[in-house]
């Protein structure tokens, strides 16, 4: 991996060298032999969410390793992008806009081992995460597939519950899977499809993005990276998928088949219902020589960050269409990194905030939340934004409700996604007097240096130091 002089790295392209950054940096814990594939996993992943990934060998005793909590940092993700963590949304934004197409290799270390008679849970170790969970799940995978008419691909993760030595339920919401389903459908065909399980974490970041139909994922995992992504044509269907990959499972998706699928524990911290859900079945199974298994516990960080950073780049670009004043968003810890978002603006014309927070709502149908700040606080720190509602915020003139709007279908107080919508314009009025919100500010604060001015060892000693008894 190139490093500048700032010791940075990236891009990052493989799960290993991901890994190897990490170490280098203390951010890996490793954990002892042998530990339980059901909810011990998990357990210690949570405990160290967002601090450190954790490695787990002999998980219930299984060959393959499982690693879990890659990416709990916006930091992190910005280091395996090359990029500041200032920079991070606008570098996401620039590879959305500029794809790059992948590169289609012949020979392909996923494909070191090669397996045709399939027993998922004997070939890989599958953990159950949390307590109501139905059983052992993949969380990690980028479940990609393609146009059956153009042959174009879509990435992205889906939670795919056991079922059966080689089939998986899986949870397909109404967006791109279930979009060439349907055309597969109508053609009387199966849909193609593969599961890569340890990717790096810019194409893990790729597979979020809010992109249109037909544009292939792997184009812009191939942008974050700054070169094509080498891809391989699976051995027993047509998808292409990540050469440098830890593990492939290859399938078909039937139609009309539907299995029981739930309950599972997601983002919001609440549990996905149980139901008929479709089903992959699997064909074969593809490795790398001894190959690492990731996974992602439902609602950590992990999870909640590879959807935020995608969605905020989205939105913000959206926001800055109409609105070029606008200047960053965010999308809170507290509000599940889905449905409260925070935009920060340099106001022109009194009631332009409450024009942003609608824009917002249309940006995305899970936001349910919006805030919008002066450039003069930081949406990054929650206890900055509650400021700003605390001291410029009066809800008989700046709250915005609406009622009866599409919201996310996760979230339990809504009647199956129906529900509210309310903005909060924080900023204050463009005609005030400077002095009246003037933030109060010690001269030579930030800058003082405490080391010259402070006796470190006085405190102990503070009576004789002031001369008082
Ligand atoms: C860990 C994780 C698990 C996810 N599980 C599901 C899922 O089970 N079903 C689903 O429809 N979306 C799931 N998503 C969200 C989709 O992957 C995401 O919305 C994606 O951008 C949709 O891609 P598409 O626009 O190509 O359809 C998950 C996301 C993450 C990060
Ligand atoms: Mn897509």
């Amino acid at each position: 991996m190139p490093a500048d002089q700032e010791g940075r790295t990236g891009p990052v392209t493989r799960l290993r060298d991901w890994l190897d950054h990490l170490a280098a940096r203390g951010r890996v814990a490793v954990a002892r032999p042998g530990l339980s594939l059901v909810h011990e996993i998990a357990a210690v992943a949570n405990r160290l969410d967002g601090r450190q990934a954790t490695i787990f060998p002999k998980p219930s005793g299984h060959a393959v390793p499982v690693v879990s909590g890659l990416v709990s940092d916006r930091g992190w993700m910005a280091e395996a992008m090359g990029v500041p963590p200032s920079g991070l949304l606008r570098r996401f934004q620039e590879a959305a806009a500029n794809p790059l197409p992948w590169r289609e290799v012949t020979e392909a270390p996923v494909q070191a081992a090669v397996h045709t008679e399939v027993d998922l849970a004997r070939l890989l170790p599958l953990p159950t995460h949390n307590e109501h969970d139905s059983g052992p799940y993949i969380t990690a995978g980028l479940l990609i597939s393609r146009n059956p008419r153009t042959g174009v691909q879509n990435v992205t993760i889906h939670r795919l519950q056991l079922n059966a030595p080689d089939r998986l339920g899986v949870l397909l919401l109404p967006r791109h899977t279930l979009a060439y389903l349907h055309m597969a459908e109508e053609m009387g065909q199966e849909l193609q499809v593969a599961i890569a399980v340890g990717v790096d974490p810019l194409t893990l970041l790729a597979s979020q993005a809010i992109a249109p139909l037909d544009v292939d994922e792997l184009t812009i995992a191939g942008a974050l990276h700054g070169a094509p992504l080498p891809v391989v044509k699976c051995r027993t269907n047509e998808v292409r998928v990540p050469a440098e990959a830890e593990i492939v499972i290859e399938g078909h998706i039937p139609p009309a088949l539907r299995e029981e699928e739930g309950p599972f524990g997601e983002f919001p911290q609440y549990y996905g219902e149980r139901a008929g859900r479709h089903v992959v079945v699997v064909d074969a199974v593809t490795t790398r020589r001894d190959p690492i298994f990731h996974t992602i516990v439902g609602g950590g960080l992990e999870h909640l960050l590879l959807g935020a950073i995608p969605r905020e780049a989205t939105l913000l670009s959206h926001l800055q269409r109409s609105f070029p004043n606008v200047l960053d968003v965010r999308l809170s810890r507290g509000g599940v990194m889905r449905y409260h978002l925070a935009v920060q603006m340099r106001k022109r014309s009194e009631g332009e905030a409450k024009n942003v927070i609608m824009g917002a709502f249309g940006g995305h149908y899970d936001i349910k939340q919006v805030v919008v700040v002066d450039e003069d606080v930081d949406i990054h720190d929650p206890t900055e934004v509650e400021w700003a509602i605390a001291t410029r915020f009066q809800a008989d003139r700046d709250l915005l409700v609406i009622p009866g709007a599409q919201g996310s279908r996760l979230d339990p107080s809504t009647e199956d996604g129906y529900g509210a919508k309310m903005g909060l314009d924080a900023t204050k009025p463009l005609n005030a007097t400077p002095m009246r919100f003037t933030r109060i500010r010690v001269p030579g604060q930030e800058a003082i240096r405490l080391e010259e001015v402070l006796d470190p060892a006085a405190g102990a000693d503070w009576r004789g130091r002031i001369g008082r008894k």
